[in-house]
């Protein structure tokens, strides 16, 4: 294969991909653990791990050598026919989730649109809501993907204007606000979808007590409940899931990112049977979900996770890095707050500080990515496998730039 620079693929990218993505510039060639390495065999750490897809650490052994094997033996089938990996991912995140049924897609948003399909006929089905009338409650800030449906309820004018006519049937309400909520609710809701902590809003941690709370208004007004842990789940912030922070059950569990093991897209919805039920043969699906070679890819994945206490080492490392960079903001006058859980963390600049991009760009000419929401917060979500010692080094880094 021709050889490269690293200003070349960025000019090549440039000329011929379309521009919807304004990234770092680093071109990242090659990867191992939490490291990334650049054509020029510059190496970094990587502080973003694709958004929490890579939470096993890159090309983890156990999931690549899962990805191997299942390659010399099956990839597709469709689900015209059975396969003899599906059955056995399902029941390993049944068991995982504790809820009696999963629904395979690849991406999250698929995942996303399925958890509203669901909640909506379940709605007109169990509920009895009357045809076309459907609310689903969602909160100001989210972020569930990308679909023309997803960026319907958006309230991020990048990401949602221009691409009407938009799907009706959302509320939109402040999010960590259970008045706002109980306020929204009629006759005609059918579900409440929320983040756990939202990511893209910029590592928005809600009031303990605000999913407990939405808990109980879902089981109150007979409205499901339904958790985007696409970002959260899989140990990132300190428990499986985050909704496990607080004492709530969830109907509907929609996970994604780093099921796929840092490999590729697999995504999936958990509920029990009275929910997922819903679904008779022909009424949903798609080509890839369920796939083997994905199955084989995301059990492997899950089975890293638990080997490794990767949830147990989120709460750790986490607690280690955001002590260090709460004593970095006592010193900093760039550094307005620190928060997050477990590894997912978010640093929010002061105003005088100017914008998170300068301060990402010299972090990654340091040798540490990570990246910028909005213009005034910088978020770090480390792969979880990252020791004391990496975190270590990678403060100096983040000293010499924010301190
Ligand atoms: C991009 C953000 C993160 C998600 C939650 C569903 C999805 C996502 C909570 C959809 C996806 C990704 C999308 C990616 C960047 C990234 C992101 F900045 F855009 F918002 F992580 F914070 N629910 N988030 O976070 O999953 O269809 O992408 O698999 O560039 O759009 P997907």
């Amino acid at each position: 294969m021709e050889k490269y620079s690293s200003r070349q693929l960025m000019d090549i990218e440039h000329r011929y991909g379309a521009h919807n993505y304004h990234p770092l510039e680093v071109v990242i060639a090659k990867a191992e653990g939490i490291w990334v390495e650049d054509p020029e065999g510059k190496r970094y750490i990587d502080m973003l791990s694709a958004y929490s897809a890579v939470n096993q650490g890159h090309r983890h052994p156990a999931i690549i050598q899962a990805l191997k094997d299942q390659a010399d033996i099956l990839t597709l089938t469709s689900r015209a026919f059975f396969n003899d990996r599906w059955p056995l991912f399902a029941r390993k995140l049944s068991e995982l989730t504790g809820k009696e049924m999963i629904l395979p897609m690849n991406t999250g948003a698929e995942a996303v649109e399925t958890a509203i399909k669901t909640m909506r006929k379940w709605g007109y089905l169990v509920k009895k809501v009357e045809a076309d009338k459907a609310e689903i409650i969602v909160f100001c800030e989210n972020f569930h993907g990308r679909t023309t449906t997803i960026v319907s309820f958006s309230t991020d004018p990048e990401g949602h204007d221009f691409y009407g006519p938009y799907t009706p049937g959302f509320t939109i309400v402040p999010y960590n606000d259970l008045n706002a909520v109980e306020k929204a609710i009629s006759k005609n809701t059918v579900g409440i979808m929320v983040e756990p902590i939202q990511g893209e809003a910029g590592v928005v941690v809600p009031d303990e007590g605000f999913l407990a709370g939405l808990g109980k208004i879902a089981r109150k007004h007979n409205v499901l409940l339904a958790m985007d842990e696409i970002q959260t789940g899989f140990c990132r912030t300190g428990k499986l899931f985050a909704y496990q922070h607080e004492d709530v059950d969830p109907d509907i569990i929609i996970m994604g990112k780093a099921l796929g093991g840092g490999v590729f897209p697999v995504s999936a919805v958990a509920a029990n049977q009275d929910v997922l039920g819903v679904f008779k043969p022909g009424t949903h699906g798609s080509t890839f979900g369920g796939n083997p070679l994905g199955c084989a890819v995301a059990m492997a994945a899950i089975d890293v996770l638990l080997k490794e206490n990767l949830a147990e080492r989120a709460t750790e490392m986490g607690g280690y890095f955001m002590g260090q960079l709460r004593d970095l903001q006592k010193k900093s006058a760039k550094i307005k707050l620190v928060r997050g859980k477990g590894l997912l963390i978010g640093i929010v600049l002061n105003e005088s500080a100017g914008k998170a991009r300068q301060y990402t760009n010299a972090l990654k000419d340091k040798g540490l990515l990570c990246k910028e929401t909005h213009d005034w917060i910088i978020r770090f979500a480390p792969p979880l496998v990252i020791t004391k010692a990496d975190i270590d080094a990678a403060m100096e880094k983040i000293r010499e730039v924010l301190g």
